[in-house]
């Protein structure tokens, strides 16, 4: 229900934890905007220092400490501080906190200048756009970072051909694409620009040697880097131009990317592979991975609906995900302690479970669609789960994740996910690290204790495939991979729109190298089910 409604009838203090005095300032916050409190408060404290508590390990005791004593009320003013020890002298704080204190502003600095893909994409889209149609562009391509689909992207690298003598006029348009608010640089075959707070670099070449450059810019640096050295032993010299033969000093371009791979004496290394992380030594060896692809995914495993925080009922959901050409998909609405996302009490799981039986009914027998019952328990502090035992049994599949209590230090997290992972009823653990790309760093955990729990106890890790978290990371995704644990990739959906990152999931996947088989939602209802669930 909408929390203005429970306002309007006075039963805030229905959802759990809500008591009085809560009750009484959201009524506020929705009647007047705000609240007389935080007014009060905001004109007490200086704006800056709302982004100290962004940074993780400084809550608002410190903040205070560092504002009174030393009058710090910016980032750049604490980390100053700290770097000259001012920080160590405060009640409290010692030179360790000192250097977790300088880590957190530096990272948190590195985040801000990365971008998540989910953001970068659709820029590159309208960038995209914009190019195809101008005069005498083609073959508009966006390499980088963005074309291996990295979690996040520093810039957004686009490559193009032209016509002879033309790329000149393409190069002109790009610059004054509307909404560039800046050319950085501009020469006669490439060009970069700021178009919404994001670098867009332009290279044009001609046709013949497209597929160099579209290698060469793809990247990563480090796998061109071993990719020339490979060139070098074989008497070869290869750049962004073409490959040239060291002896003749003939330059061949490449028109195609394959070639480039080809003439090395190497099999195409799909650009999600390009990092340098063994795959070279795999092409070489010729044991690159048959890579997982969106057509091998038959359903999305963490959905959120209207029963909890999420916008689509499950018939909506149900036919959404038939029209992608899945076999069945799993609801996973909060559980009850999650009481500002709508977590289901123990009554209305139960009642939820009684309708996905009733919709399956429905529908198995016309499309042989299934609606799994599951739910997205939480794992309370202490690693217990947040609905007993009986009630659990009930669900074909359970999702547990940590929501709160992101401050534990990193023993204590981990064991808590450790208990969930143990509990027999578990059967994915979801977004284990708890990060929010570009704008929360994972919570402090043992990632390489979860993964081996999670191996001994069959338990799945989840990929969860929102743009805004995609964790497991590839680098950890792979380790599970590598240790015999199978990983799920559910969207985290919680409206229809949602149900395409999957894509993104799938992407991440491949860059952990995984294949079909590592992946639980590639298999049919039956098979997951005995794998991961109660079949
Ligand atoms: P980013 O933008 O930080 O997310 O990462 P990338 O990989 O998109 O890097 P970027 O935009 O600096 O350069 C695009 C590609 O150009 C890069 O992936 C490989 C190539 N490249 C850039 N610098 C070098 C270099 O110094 N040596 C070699 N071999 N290639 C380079
Ligand atoms: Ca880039
Ligand atoms: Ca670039």
């Amino acid at each position: 229900m909408d929390v203005k409604e429970l306002s309007r009838e006075g039963k805030l203090e229905a959802i759990p934890g809500v008591g009085k005095g809560i009750a009484k300032k959201v009524t506020e916050i929705i009647e007047t905007g705000t609240c007389k409190r935080y007014e009060e408060m905001k004109s007490e404290v200086p704006v800056d220092i709302i982004q100290l508590l962004d940074i993780p390990g400084i809550g608002p005791k410190t903040v205070r400490l560092v504002h009174e004593q030393l009058g710090i009320t910016t980032l750049d003013e604490l980390e100053k501080a700290a770097i000259e020890h001012k920080l160590r002298k405060l009640p409290r704080m010692g030179a360790k906190s000192e250097e977790k204190i300088i880590l957190a502003i530096q990272r948190s600095k590195e985040m801000d200048k990365r971008i998540p893909l989910g953001v970068a994409l659709p820029v590159a889209e309208i960038v995209m756009k914009y190019l195809e149609k101008c005069p005498y562009a083609s073959n508009v391509t966006a390499t980088g970072s963005l074309r291996r689909h990295r979690e996040t992207v520093g810039d957004i690298d686009f490559i193009a051909t032209s016509d002879a003598g033309h790329a000149e006029a393409v190069i002109k348009a790009f610059g004054s694409m509307p909404g560039v608010t800046e050319v950085i640089g501009s020469g006669a075959t490439k060009s970069s620009v700021i178009f919404r707070n994001i670098q867009i670099d332009l290279r044009i070449v001609d046709r013949s040697s497209f597929g160099s450059l579209l290698q060469h810019f793809t990247g990563s640096k480090e796998h061109n880097i071993r990719l020339r050295e490979i060139a070098i032993k074989k008497g070869l010299k290869l750049s962004e131009y073409g490959i040239k033969d060291q002896k003749t000093g003939i330059l061949t371009p490449c028109g195609e990317e394959e070639e480039v791979y080809q003439r090395l004496g190497l099999p195409f290394i799909v650009p999600e592979l390009r990092e340098d992380r063994g795959e070279i030594e795999a092409a070489i060896a010729g044991t690159l991975p048959d890579l997982v692809t969106g057509s091998d995914i038959r359903g999305d495993l963490h959905l959120h609906s209207i029963w909890s925080d999420g916008t689509n009922s499950i018939p909506e959901l149900a036919d959404a995900a038939m029209g992608m050409g899945y076999e069945y998909l799993c609801i996973a609405d909060h559980s009850r302690s999650r009481g500002i996302a709508g977590g289901l009490s123990e009554e209305r799981l139960i009642k939820q479970i009684n309708e996905i039986d009733a919709f399956n009914d429905t529908i198995e027998s016309s499309r042989g669609f299934k609606v799994l019952a599951g739910s997205e328990v939480d794992i309370r502090a202490d690693g217990t789960l947040d609905y007993p035992d009986h009630v659990l049994e009930m669900l074909d599949i359970v999702i547990a994740a940590v929501h709160s209590g992101f401050d534990q230090d990193r023993r204590t997290m981990t064991s808590r996910i450790v208990r969930a992972i143990v509990d027999e009823h578990v059967d994915i653990v979801a977004h284990p690290t708890g990060r929010l790309l570009g704008e929360r760093f994972g919570y402090e955990i043992d990632i390489e204790r979860i993964i081996e729990v999670a191996g001994e106890t069959g338990t799945a890790i989840e990929i969860n495939a929102s743009p805004q978290r995609l964790d497991l990371s590839d680098i950890n995704a792979r380790k599970a991979k590598e240790s015999g644990v199978m990983l799920a990739i559910g969207t985290d959906a919680h409206s229809i729109d949602h149900l395409g990152y999957m894509e993104f999931g799938v992407h991440l996947a491949r860059r952990a190298w995984l294949e079909p088989g590592d992946v639980v939602n590639t298999m049919g209802i039956k098979d997951l089910l005995r794998q991961i669930g109660r079949g």
